[in-house]
């Protein structure tokens, strides 16, 4: 039972238990869905098996999005798994934490380049493995942040590289939706992860948003992992294209 009772879903970028992918994992079993996990190298394979294990899902291998080989393979996985699939969630992004800091003029060519590279062209390139094993339709999710849309102090190259990616859900929106595949993104309000505790200030951007968000507060993973469990649920089979904010309300003061 549950709104995702009978879909099998693949989840990308749980590093550990307080990844926002890792939220969104418990919602969507909670919710019924099947799940496969990847991993990004050995380290992290440790973290994530017993993880899985905890949600019964499956583990269908070493992902590094920088190395189409290893997208391919995770995706061969899933189709030896089950045939098909019904949804995706893109939890995965990176800058050198180095350009996390000071002014955005600064940033270097390599990280630029590589930025984009895993935390923007990733997403295409799962779509395009995807909508291969899709026939019927199907989910893809991703996550983005405000300093897309504004300039936030220490987000730099991620800010061009989370535009370019909202910007890139609506392409493939528009080119997914004539095979009934919906495009959808989380704008997630601050929450302290790993990929998070890069970013400069980070303390004191999560003390701004809980003082001046109409709620008062900070998101959790939980929040962020039910509204993505109602995104890739036939409740949203109307919305595609979409980019929600579950910041607390945050954008609408920022
Ligand atoms: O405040 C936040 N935490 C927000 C995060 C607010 C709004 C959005 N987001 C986004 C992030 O930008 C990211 O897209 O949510 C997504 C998930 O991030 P997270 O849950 O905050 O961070 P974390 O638990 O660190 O997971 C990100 C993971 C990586 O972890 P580490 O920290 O080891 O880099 O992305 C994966 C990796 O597992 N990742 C990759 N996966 C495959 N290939 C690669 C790669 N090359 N690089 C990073």
């Amino acid at each position: 039972t549950g709104i995702l009772a009978g879909k099998r879903g693949l989840v990308m970028g749980v590093a550990n238990n307080r990844s926002i992918a890792w939220g969104i994992a418990q919602a969507a079993r909670q919710q019924g869905a099947e799940l496969a996990f990847t991993y990004q190298g050995e380290a992290l394979k440790k973290r994530v098996e017993p993880l899985a294990r905890e949600l019964d899902a499956h583990v269908v291998g070493h992902c590094d999005v920088t190395e189409g080989d290893t997208i391919d393979a995770v995706f061969e996985e899933v189709k030896g798994l089950w045939g098909s699939i019904d949804f995706v969630v893109h939890c995965i992004a990176f800058s050198d934490k180095d350009e996390l800091t000071g002014r955005y003029v600064d940033t270097s060519e390599g990280n630029f380049s590589k930025s984009l590279l895993i935390s923007c062209y990733s997403f295409t390139a799962i779509a395009q493995r995807a909508e291969k094993l899709m026939p019927d339709g199907g989910s893809l999710v991703t996550l983005t942040y405000y300093g897309a849309e504004k300039w936030m102090p220490h987000y730099n190259v991620m800010g061009v590289a989370k535009a370019a990616l909202e910007a890139s859900v609506r392409y493939l929106a528009a080119d997914l939706g004539p095979k009934n595949i919906r495009v959808n993104a989380i704008s997630a309000g601050p929450i302290k992860t790993l990929a998070a505790s890069g970013i400069g200030d980070f303390r004191y951007i999560l003390k701004w948003n809980e003082y001046n968000s109409p709620l008062r507060r900070t998101v959790t993973t939980e929040e962020v992992g039910e509204t993505a469990a109602y995104l890739v649920s036939d409740m949203a089979r109307g919305m595609t294209g979409e980019i929600l904010h579950v910041d607390a309300g945050y954008h609408v003061v920022g």
